[in-house]
């Protein structure tokens, strides 16, 4: 195949812009592809229609020098690369319908030898079933000449543009050819190693890391209902115990979020439903974790009296980030704001100016700051470790009802050991 100059990406979301980015500052042509007018415009005003650190100047940056150009259409190109969402449905089951769409705007357009990667976090088997829908497309080519491969992300939210150079990078193709070619074409800005394997094991790579990393927090959460119940700091347990050579915890919280964790184990449990046991559990242990953190807050309410207000602090998914897809943070909020009625909700989250549209429709729940919420509150409920959270005196919380999920201000600490009574005389051999 020829030297590949033109590459085109479809999908301009937090994985697919990044990349066309980084490709068109490596001397690469790039054409990105979103079905949003919104997005398409913004990207060829050099800007990015969501937060992350550094983006903002690798696109401004392409679209200036004329590498990196968006539109509605897609182009025809020396290689693609699809990254567009794959939700799941409603039985926990794949949706490959944007990955269908996508392979069908690109058949028409291929002439034959190119190079088509699937970026997408995808159940096993889904980059045959691209190549399978884009021969359907086009009868007359072949995998002889096609190259098709996955080449799964595995970048951080916040660390992307980082991520994208030092991480290891894992690519499997349908050929050897497709894998080879797919490692070129990342090696224009990966600095790391890529490693090269068949299409379905690299898809359940990317599944793997994020079960395992499930089934840790899993573990981790599961110690601190444990805990509670026998009357335990569960962080100091948790910091003890790491202090092990080979035992390395890790945190528990109000439950798990995110667009991934909380979603590609289930791609695993649906490909293997009998076998997949453990990762089907940590998935309902961790689902599970907001019930508790709510039924917490119902014993806090019995103590304080119904009409109580109460502090919320944090709604994204995770620390010091304003994303609040599959947030735990969100679903606890409403839940309480349905089943306490008469109680008031103080949201405080300093990365958002509005209230998630979930949460508007409630009339107990308002946006506040963080100062008055703590002033205000009966009850102060912590659900995500934000920087702006970990300097809250113990002062603004005194004599208030303390629900702290992520252990910023109850835990680990030096716990007061029951005082010994020192009967060294008996002890010495006299
Ligand atoms: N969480 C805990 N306790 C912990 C660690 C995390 O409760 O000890 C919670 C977080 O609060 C959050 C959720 O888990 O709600 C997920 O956060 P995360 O930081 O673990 O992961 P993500 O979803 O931001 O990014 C993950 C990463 N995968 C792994 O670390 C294996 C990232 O490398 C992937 O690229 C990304 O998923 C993805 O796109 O798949």
């Amino acid at each position: 195949m020829a030297e590949i100059k033109n590459v085109a990406v479809i999908g301009l979301g937090y994985i697919g812009l990044p990349t066309a980015a980084i490709l068109a500052a490596n001397g690469l042509n790039v054409q990105g592809v979103d079905v949003s007018q919104r997005t398409v415009d913004a990207v060829n005003a050099g800007q990015v229609p969501f937060v992350e650190p550094d983006l903002g100047a690798f696109v401004a940056g392409a679209v200036a020098q004329g590498t990196l150009y968006a539109s509605l259409e897609t182009p025809k190109a020396d290689a693609y690369i699809v990254a567009v969402p794959t939700p799941f449905n409603a039985d926990h089951t794949a949706d490959l319908s944007y990955i269908e769409a996508a392979a069908d705007k690109i058949a028409p357009q291929l002439r034959g030898d190119e190079l088509v990667i699937l970026e997408s976090t995808s159940p096993p088997g889904a980059t045959e079933h691209m190549a399978n829908r884009l021969l359907a497309g086009r009868p007359d080519l072949s995998l002889d000449t096609l190259k098709i491969a996955h080449c799964p992300e595995r970048v951080l939210p916040g660390r992307v543009m980082v991520e994208l150079v030092t991480n290891d990078r894992i690519v499997g193709g349908l050929t050897r050819e497709a894998a080879e070619a797919a490692r070129d074409l990342y090696a224009n800005f990966c600095d790391a190693e890529i490693l090269l394997t068949d299409a379905k094991t690299a898809e359940m790579a990317k599944l793997v890391e994020n079960s395992y990393r499930d089934v840790n927090i899993a573990f981790a959460n599961e110690l601190s209902v444990i805990s509670d119940k026998i009357g335990i700091n569960v962080w100091e347990l948790i910091k003890l115990a790491n202090h092990h050579p080979r035992v390395n915890i890790l945190q528990p919280g109000p439950g798990v979020g995110g667009h991934c964790i909380a979603v590609d184990p289930w791609f695993i449990v649906a490909a293997a439903p009998e076998e997949a046991q453990i990762i089907k559990q940590a998935r309902v242990t961790n689902d599970g974790k907001p019930n508790w953190v709510v039924r917490k807050i119902e014993a806090a309410l019995e103590k304080v009296g119904p009409a109580a207000t109460i502090a919320i602090l944090g709604l994204a998914f995770k620390a010091n980030i304003d994303d609040m897809r599959e947030s735990p943070a969100i679903g606890i909020t409403s839940k309480l704001a349905d089943e306490f009625g008469s109680a008031r909700l103080l949201a405080v989250e300093p990365h958002v100016d509005a209230l998630p549209k979930g949460l508007a429709t409630f009339d107990n729940v308002v946006l506040s700051d963080l100062e008055s919420a703590l002033e205000q509150a009966d009850v102060v409920l912590l659900l995500v470790d934000h920087d702006a959270f970990k300097s809250v005196l113990p002062s603004a919380l005194a004599g208030k009802h303390v629900v702290d999920t992520r252990g910023i201000w109850t835990g680990p600490t030096d716990i007061e050991l029951e005082p010994v009574v020192a009967e060294s005389s008996s002890l010495v051999a006299s």
